[in-house]
């Protein structure tokens, strides 16, 4: 997968983008992250990238010149584009998935009080918001949506188990982990884990996954018992007993 990042500000992706799993696959060639710095395309005789709104108001708007040209000189024309804004789609992880599976896209991200208008209706972008909250750049953004995506990217987290588990939960806010030792300054790891019983172990961190959904999105834990997935008579058992207490809990709080 190419992903092509056009900023005004490239100095701030290297950092994030080349360490750890996402490092390794640009090596290994499973990705190739190339950032364009926009101002180099600029024509201003300062080099700016952006001038003051038309109607007012505060901060700077980035030009349509400099954004256009970028574009052009990477090959972007008829190619998915992200423009980053808090305006736009909420990234998930179905987006990203889609994403993911996207032999090349570009991203475009901006700063100030936003771009152009016109860059993204002639250059037909897309926008994505990565949650309901203003950065001072999309630069950021860009990098959350882009390590997203990449985690669906087939080799990129060297073992594709941890994809395969996470589908199985996939809706569900993860069960608690542990490592060694087994007592830790008194702290002891839950019995079921150490006893070797793998059938226990699922359940046990099937119901872990599904009371610390209950008590923290139950949202989310709706969606998931509406989902279209087959339960084991177990399972089944475990859903009813959470929902009962979950039940109560509600009774009481409207007493
Ligand atoms: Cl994509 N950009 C900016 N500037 N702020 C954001 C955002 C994007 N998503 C959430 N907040």
């Amino acid at each position: 997968m190419k992903i092509t990042i056009l900023t005004q500000f490239p100095e701030m992706f290297p950092g994030v983008l080349e360490a750890s799993m996402l490092g390794r696959a640009q090596q290994g060639g499973l990705l190739e992250i190339k950032t364009v710095n926009i101002r180099d395309y600029t024509k201003d005789k300062h080099r700016r990238t952006d001038d003051a709104p038309f109607g007012g108001g505060a901060g700077m708007v980035m030009s349509p010149q400099p954004a256009f040209d970028a574009l052009r000189a990477c090959g972007a024309e008829g190619k998915r584009i992200i423009y980053m804004s808090p305006r736009g789609r909420l990234l998930d992880q179905e987006l990203a998935q889609e994403l993911a599976a996207e032999e090349e896209f570009f991203v475009l991200c901006g700063h100030y009080e936003g771009i152009d208008e016109r860059i993204i209706e002639a250059w037909n972008m897309e926008e994505v918001s990565i949650g309901d909250y203003v950065l001072t750049g999309g630069e950021l953004a860009a990098m959350v949506m882009i390590d997203c995506a990449c985690r669906f990217v087939p080799g990129v987290l060297g073992s594709e188990v941890s994809l395969e588990e996470e589908s199985i939960y996939s809706g569900l806010l993860e069960y608690p982990h542990y490592t060694k030792p087994r007592n830790f300054e008194g702290y002891e790891v839950p019995q079921v884990l150490v006893e070797g019983n793998h059938k226990l172990i699922r359940l046990w961190q099937f119901e872990q996954a599904l009371r610390i959904t209950a008590r923290r999105r139950p949202d989310m834990l709706a969606a998931f018992l509406e989902s279209p997935r087959k339960f084991s008579k177990d399972e089944k058992k475990i859903i009813d007993e959470i929902l009962r207490e979950t039940q109560g809990i509600e009774a009481e709080k409207q007493r």
